[in-house]
């Protein structure tokens, strides 16, 4: 929300522009949790969120607060907390940035320009924008990272280097020089990545021989099968389906061979002439940079017996036969997911490639209303910061940032002194949590919470869950479903919101609601005792040896994570402490097996990894908060070593610090938070680290106290803090940012310290 994600962005609009940009910034990427995205804007959130906006920009004159050190933690707190509610939109949810890798905006810009660049797609404004995240973003040596913090791949600057020419920079202009001369220095795009290689194959700029083939025929596997679709992770799952169709299509840009641009690029993208690339060859060749998971032997082997059954004569009539269904089915489901997320789709990724693939199945009408209601929902996924406008990782974070803020400022017992707040942040969940009956009032998506179509579909029961972002979006998703339950009961234990309820001011959210949310948590419990993300874990560890992309790991099945687990574990105990009646025994089987499988992935060290964010104090945290809850003892071995693990990494400064790299080398940074800390330490994970040491109160109160110093030493005097290196992470090898946990982290922290401590910052002085 035009706070400083990304030390090295500039600034250059002028205040003329400002203006301008205040106003996208308050219409775009922003939707309501319902079905309708607005188009009005006039309305009243659009007029609020700019007036936020402006007011946080100072542009109306409003200089911050002067620096004013916070006397107590409760100083410290409420003022964050003061800052934080500014960036709260009417409807409840918090507004933050949600970007971060660089292969996901390319997608829509090629999407937009084999559309013919409709402006109902991409409008002026936002083009000039686009191109200018993409020059802020491009790095010294020409190329252009996987996100915005790692070194330049073939991945990440192949798909920049053809949004930015697609955009409109010409050939000679410098960037472009700096770009080609990356690409070419690395061999040319033959050596890119394969999802960059597809993107290429739908503009005419590579040969479909020169990808591996990704066959729609796996649909129609029995669904037994060990590597049925079906059983993959689901972000897996919806990227290789419209893949499929479109490879199955041999789509390509209809006017390839005339666009003047498309032929430029033949020339610019390679060393060698485009008309004479050897393109069965080149499948397999790929850039050591993008390397990070190489294709297994068993993929290969795949991948070279696909080449036969998509080449050789005899295989053809088959080929024909079973392609044809293989692709009617897949627009099938691409549509039922269409309708399911009412067009947002589950990513940013099958987003445009579902919008490409009705683009292509409508024999390319843009008036078709598919493609419309497609084109409508793209505004889903744009932001606008100081570095211009991205396409971000998903439709946003706001149902995870605003179930964060409710226990946030629950523990640092300041829901009651913000009643306002407290109210909007109910309403956000309350309108959010995904209940299929209310839903079919408004939105088509209902009727796929049927087991008919469930089954067909192979999706998870809905029906009480959270999701990430908007009820509009609607993948429920294990910990987005804990953290909103968690949220709620903090709130149902609030006084603001107890007198709210009883004057009807706020819209009861019944136990019932409640007890669909359990049903949903309890289902998602894998055998092994852990919760995966959107899905049960429905495959094996060997379908890693199936994993088509270079460029990420572990993507092939839903795995049990620590993060989900904890989330799950804490909300059931949280559940059953204020409704011991409901589903006892269950609960408590459930609790039981999920805490040893959190014992059973702690690490040696002490520690645990964390897949979703930087990374072992994240995951640390989580590991102590789920055993902690779980009943473990607060003086056993597994508290204590990870208590250890958290201590021996407490840097001078007091604070704590891990890179992105943590994730990528699954090795904690020895170098702390190198980029953009503070001397190694950073806010978020000194936050982190705070509440695993508070929850298992920790005895080492110097540490703490050393600790928490450090946070409110780090407080900007407006009451935010500084956004430092990238704190999420997915896929081992990609960095997301989540700019509300600057904010929500450290107050939680700080009041977790104060309730366990008193106020050790005090103590000193
Ligand atoms: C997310 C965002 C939220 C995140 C948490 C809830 C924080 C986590 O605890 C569980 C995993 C989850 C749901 C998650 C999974 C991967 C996502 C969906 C993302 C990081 C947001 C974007 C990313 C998605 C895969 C990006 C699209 C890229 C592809 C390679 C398909």
């Amino acid at each position: 929300s035009g706070r400083q994600i990304w030390s090295r962005a500039t600034t250059s609009a002028s205040n003329h522009d400002k203006e301008k940009l205040i106003q996208e910034m308050a219409l775009g990427g922003r939707s309501y949790s319902g079905f309708n995205p607005s188009k009005n804007p006039n309305s009243s959130d659009v007029i609020f969120r700019a007036h936020q906006i402006r007011k946080y920009l100072s542009i109306d004159g409003n200089v911050p607060p002067p620096a004013t050190p916070p006397k107590s933690i409760q100083d410290c707190t409420r003022k964050a907390a003061h800052f934080y509610s500014m960036l709260q939109c009417s409807d409840g949810h918090f507004a933050a940035d949600y970007g971060g890798p660089h292969f996901l905006m390319p997608g829509l810009v090629i999407a937009w320009y084999i559309m013919g660049k409709p402006s109902s797609c991409l409008n002026n404004d936002q083009i000039k924008l686009l191109k200018h995240y993409i020059l802020v973003h491009q790095q010294s040596d020409g190329g252009w990272g996987t996100h915005i913090e790692s070194p330049p791949t073939m991945f990440g600057s192949t798909l920049m280097y053809v949004a930015m020419r697609l955009l409109g920079v010409p050939k000679d202009d410098p960037a472009a020089v700096r770009g080609r001369k990356f690409l070419k220095e690395n061999g040319g795009v033959l050596y890119t990545s394969s999802w960059s290689k597809f993107y290429l194959c739908l503009l005419g700029l590579m040969d479909w021989r020169g990808h591996n083939s990704v066959p729609p025929e796996m649909w129609l596997l029995p669904n037994w099968f060990p590597f049925h679709p079906g059983r993959m992770w689901c972000h897996a799952r919806m990227v290789y389906l419209p893949m499929g169709y479109l490879y199955g299509s041999q789509f390509v840009y209809e006017d390839a061979e005339t666009d003047a641009t498309i032929q430029s690029l033949r020339s610019e993208l390679y060393c060698e002439n485009y008309i004479n690339i050897s393109w069965v060859k080149t499948r397999h060749w790929v850039s050591p940079l993008d390397d990070y998971s190489p294709i297994p032997l068993m993929m290969k082997t795949m991948q070279n017996l696909l080449a036969c059954y998509e080449n050789w004569d005899i295989f053809q009539p088959f080929k024909r036969f079973f392609r044809e269904k293989g692709i009617k089915f897949s627009l099938k489901y691409i549509h039922a997911e269409d309708k399911q997320t009412n067009y947002i789709d589950i990513g940013p990724v099958n987003k445009v490639l579902n919008m490409i693939s009705h683009y292509h199945a409508t024999g390319n009408d843009l008036n078709d209303p598919t493609v419309v209601d497609h084109m409508m929902r793209v505004q889903d996924y744009l932001w606008i910061a100081e570095d211009g406008m991205k396409m971000q990782g998903y439709n946003g974070s706001q149902c995870w940032d605003t179930s964060f803020c409710a226990q946030a400022l629950f523990e640092a017992n300041l829901l009651d002194e913000f009643p306002g707040v407290s109210r909007k942040i109910w309403n956000y969940l309350e309108r959010t949590q995904i209940l299929s009956t209310e839903v079919s009032q408004s939105s088509p998506a209902y009727k796929y919470e049927a087991n008919e179509y469930r089954n067909m579909y192979y999706r998870h029961i809905s029906e009480g869950g959270w999701p990430f972002s908007t009820s509009a979006h609607g993948w429920p998703i294990s910990d987005c479903t804990s953290e909103g339950l968690k949220a709620v009961l903090c709130l149902l234990r609030t006084k603001c919101i107890q007198d709210s309820l009883k004057d009807k001011r706020i819209v009861c959210i019944s136990e019932q609601r409640l007890y669909k949310a359990i049903n949903v948590l309890l289902t998602y419990q894998n055998e092994d005792g852990g919760w995966a993300t959107y899905e049960n874990n429905r495959g094996w560890g060997w379908y890693e040896q199936l994993n088509p992309s270079e460029v990420f790991g572990d993507i092939m099945i839903d795995y049990s994570y620590v993060e989900c687990s904890m989330a799950t574990l804490t909300a059931l105990v949280d559940f059953r402490e204020m409704y011991p009646h409901h589903r006892p025994n269950d609960i408590q089987q459930s609790i039981n097996k999920g805490h040893s499988f959190l014992k059973s992935v702690q690490r040696e060290d002490g520690s645990w990894y964390g897949s979703w964010a930087c990374c072992f104090t994240y995951g640390t945290f989580f590991g102590i908060e789920g055993l902690v809850k779980c009943g473990e003892s607060l003086d056993s071995t597994a508290i204590v070593r990870a208590c250890k693990f958290l201590l021996q990494h407490q840097r001078k400064n007091g604070g704590w610090g891990e890179d992105f790299t943590s994730c990528y080398d699954k090795d904690y940074a020895k170098n702390g938070m190198k980029r953009y800390g503070d001397e190694g330490s950073g806010v978020v994970n000194t936050a982190w680290a705070l509440l695993g040491l508070s929850i298992a109160k920790y005895d080492d109160v110097d540490a703490i106290r050393r600790g928490v110093q450090y946070l409110m030493k780090r407080q900007l005097p407006s009451g935010d803090w500084p956004q430092e290196g990238i704190s999420g992470v997915f896929n081992r090898s990609v960095g997301i940012t989540y700019t509300a946990y600057r904010n929500v982290f450290p107050i939680w922290a700080l009041g977790r310290c104060y309730a366990v401590y008193g106020n050790v910052f005090n103590e000193t002085e």
